[in-house]
């Protein structure tokens, strides 16, 4: 992971750049914190951290994200920095309690990855702040490591009780290949598998529907507390162990649903690593599909928007398609043919518009590298 281990700081006034990418996730949904499998992409899009060291123990920070600059000092605590800001200063204070408090910094933030829209705009946040620290003060992290302690930025700084996918895609995403994550252990692992369909003339179409979604609001972290109940239930250590035959000793209705997704969900993305490996791009759809449908019936975690850029997506053509990331809002993606692009976006816009949705972004994407020095 080039830029990832600095072994001299950089020199008094010189100036740095780093980036890190927003991610979309394949299959494998809301089983990060579960102890399941996740099968992200860490895409071509980026917050970019461009950076100087300071000497007094101050961070200023300035972002064309949102309007502003926001200063707090290196020995920050969660609390201090509210908004946008808490991203940020979250990086500063968990490397902190790590042992690596940065001797200050001024930083100045842009961000093609768009806000709000399931695509890890704050995992990428995080871990640009994350690398760009570690790179002016000659800090060597593993990369799994770094993205460990933004996801403790993310859960005890900014407030969002979140899982370690998003930012285990931004740091180690790898041009060419998906990621498959497994959570069962601390730490997980990452292993980098081969993603073809470029070269098998298909495309990964990203549909922001802009239905704003937010994770530090009550769904996201109900859905969790359920997973946390359901395992004390069942006396599992991670829910995603979960034997098939777990769903007939629950009985409460809602619980048994969640209960099934975790549970076929794991199996899809054991199945969606063969497809991948086989190139068997009929398969992949399928079970991307398959999973919208376990997302949207028996996790509940769907959005209308969501809904409707899967139905209209399959209408015309996709080899399959689904939400991706937490939900309520976000983004979907859906497995295309490349020339096939044009029709399914101007189909899937078109459905938008006939029931007075805002019209939805739509591009493609394709997996990139993780976090690095730029220049
Ligand atoms: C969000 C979270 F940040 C991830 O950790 C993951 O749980 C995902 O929702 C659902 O798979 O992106």
């Amino acid at each position: 992971m080039s830029g990832m281990t600095a072994a001299e700081p950089l020199a008094e006034g010189e100036i740095g750049v780093w980036a890190a990418p927003g991610r979309v996730n394949l299959i494998g949904e809301h089983l990060d914190y579960v102890g399941g499998p996740a099968m992200p992409i860490a895409i071509d899009l980026h917050t970019t951290v461009k950076a100087r060291r300071r000497t007094d123990g101050r961070v200023r920070v300035w972002s064309s994200i949102s309007d502003g600059s926001v200063e707090f000092g290196a020995d920050t605590t969660p609390g201090d920095v509210k908004g946008w800001g808490r991203y940020v200063a979250g990086a500063v204070w968990s490397l902190a309690e790590s042992g690596r408090t940065t001797r200050g910094a001024d930083l100045v933030i842009s961000s093609d990855v768009p806000l709000g829209a399931g695509l890890s705009s704050s995992a990428a946040l995080e871990c640009g702040v994350g690398v760009a620290l570690a790179g002016i003060e000659g800090w060597d992290v593993d990369p799994v490591e770094m993205a460990l302690l933004c996801q403790r930025a993310e859960n005890a700084y900014a407030g969002a009780p979140t899982g370690s996918m998003d930012q285990l895609a931004s740091m180690c995403g790898s041009e060419g290949h998906a990621l498959l994550i497994e959570t069962a252990s601390l730490p997980p692992t990452v292993k980098p598998v081969p993603a073809h369909w470029v070269e098998d003339g298909l495309a990964l179409l990203v549909v922001d529907t802009r239905a704003k979604h937010s994770h530090a609001g009550g769904e996201y972290g109900k859905r969790r507390a359920q997973t946390e109940e359901l395992a004390t239930l069942l006396g599992l250590e991670t829910l995603a162990s979960a034997p098939p035959d777990a769903v007939l000793k629950v009985e409460d209705p809602e619980l048994k649903a969640r209960l099934r997704h975790v549970i076929t969900e794991t199996q899809r993305v054991r199945s969606a690593t063969r497809a991948l490996a086989a190139r068997d791009w009929t398969q992949f759809g399928q079970l991307m599909t398959a999973s919208h449908v376990s997302l949207r019936d028996d996790f509940a975690v769907s959005a209308p928007e969501l809904d409707l850029t899967v139905e209209a997506a399959l209408e015309h053509g996709a080899l399959g398609a689904r939400m991706t990331g937490g939900g309520f809002g976000g983004s979907a993606i859906a497995l295309v043919e490349a020339d096939r692009v044009e029709a399914v976006s101007a189909a899937v816009t078109d459905a938008f518009t006939r029931i007075d949705f805002k019209a939805p972004r739509t591009f493609v994407v394709a997996p990139s590298q993780g976090a690095h020095r730029v220049s």
